[in-house]
């Protein structure tokens, strides 16, 4: 750990060296005016010295300690004029690693800083809706390329090209045709708990009944697990048969054998997908399936990271379209951009609630455009 002393005319310009030098791990130990007396009355001198360093902890202030930390390299800058330090109590170090923080967004934003004000606030409020910095930059690019200086300026014209630059960047993915005497596979695959299972009794239900067409259904147990229950349940209620499989070989023989239905819905299971032996399973039975559709089932409540996480596990699959569920329950939409982008593929389904088969519907590009943008109108 190296101790360092940054000074500026405001706290802020201090702060903003301490950062450049020092990043987001800067520990601030002392803020001071070494021209006057009385530390600490944040905004209010002419001249501010911050000792900072980074890789130590902080201690929050205590009366036993001998000398505040800082005034050895103190003494050395300013000699016998050394200004007494008072040590940093807790608040004041917090409010100022806030500022760090505060002033750190600022620098990493600054690639915007020469933007048209509405462009600006687009491009923040993008970012409030959990749309990626890369993305919601090359949003703005586009606007700011595309309008002129005058609707720039316009806060309706900016805002009605942001609805439809994002409503372009949303992929639909059409589903596979009908063909006539061969089924259509189509196979559910994503993290436990996402609602695969529950997606496939809505598509059963929905084909079954709504569109007359003669279902099959078929799950994996490969983890001996009592999965089946709840397909089992949805099976016998639409009167359609259910296969349970544990082997590649058993799921290409279901497939063959309902071969001349209309569809056949494969429900897979998981433990979690960061299990990767787990993920190595269910491999060989992708590759069985040889689905017309392969669907990766997307819970859009889940935390941005770890939804990349995921996607990026399951990425190696061909997944051919991406269901989104519990839309009902999420608040930011804004990284379905961002794993649309990474599966380089189109949501086929959105699902709305726990009811079966209805809540669920086709994917349209205006009404995901609408959910993404107006959490960036709210935040
Ligand atoms: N709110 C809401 N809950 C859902 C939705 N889809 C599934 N669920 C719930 O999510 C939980 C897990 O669903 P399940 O189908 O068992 O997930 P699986 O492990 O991927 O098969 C269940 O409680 C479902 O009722 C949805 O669109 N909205
Ligand atoms: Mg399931």
């Amino acid at each position: 750990m190296k101790l360092k002393k940054f000074e500026g005319r405001t706290l802020q310009e201090a702060l903003r060296k301490v950062h450049e030098d020092l990043g987001d791990d800067a520990v601030v130990l002392q803020t001071f005016s070494p021209t006057r007396r009385g530390l600490w009355r944040l905004f209010s001198r002419d001249r501010y010295v911050i000792l900072a360093g980074k890789g130590f902890r902080v201690v929050p202030n205590s009366k036993a300690q001998p000398e505040a930390p800082g005034a050895a390299l103190l003494r050395k800058v300013y000699g016998a004029e050394a200004p007494k330090l008072a040590s940093a109590n807790t608040a004041e170090l917090s409010e100022i690693r806030r500022m760090i923080a505060e002033l750190g967004e600022q620098v990493r934003h600054r690639e915007m800083a020469g933007a048209p004000e509405e462009l600006f606030q687009s491009y923040v409020s993008l970012l409030n809706a959990n749309i990626g910095q890369k993305l919601a930059k090359s949003i703005v690019d586009r606007i700011g390329s595309k309008l002129a200086p005058d609707a720039l300026r316009n806060r309706k014209v900016v805002d009605e090209a942001v609805r439809a630059t994002v409503e372009d960047m949303i992929p639909v993915a059409a589903p596979a045709a009908w063909s006539k005497g061969r089924a259509k596979k189509v196979m559910l695959v994503g993290p436990t708990g996402v609602g695969k299972t529950t997606t496939i009794a809505k598509l059963a239900g929905n084909y079954a009944v709504k569109e007359g067409k003669d279902v099959a259904l078929v799950t994996l147990d490969t983890y001996r697990i009592a999965a089946t229950e709840q397909l089992r349940r949805i099976a016998e209620l639409l009167d359609v048969p259910l296969a349970v499989v544990r082997t590649p070989e058993e799921l290409r023989s279901a497939l063959d054998e309902h071969a001349r239905r209309d569809v056949v819905l494969v429900d897979t299971a998981g433990r979690s997908q960061k299990d990767g032996a787990k993920m190595d399973e269910l491999a060989p039975f992708v590759q069985a399936a040889k689905a017309d559709e392969l669907h990766l089932v997307c819970a859009v409540t889940t935390h941005p990271d770890t939804l990349m996480d995921q996607v990026e596990r399951f990425a190696r699959y061909a997944v051919s379209h991406v269901i989104l569920t519990k839309v009902d329950e999420a608040a930011r939409f804004g990284l379905i951009l961002d794993v649309l982008s990474r599966v380089k593929t189109g949501v086929s389904w959105v699902t709305t609630g726990q009811g079966i088969p209805q809540d669920i519907e086709p994917a349209r590009r205006d009404r995901l455009a609408e959910l993404i943008l107006r959490e960036a109108r709210t935040a």
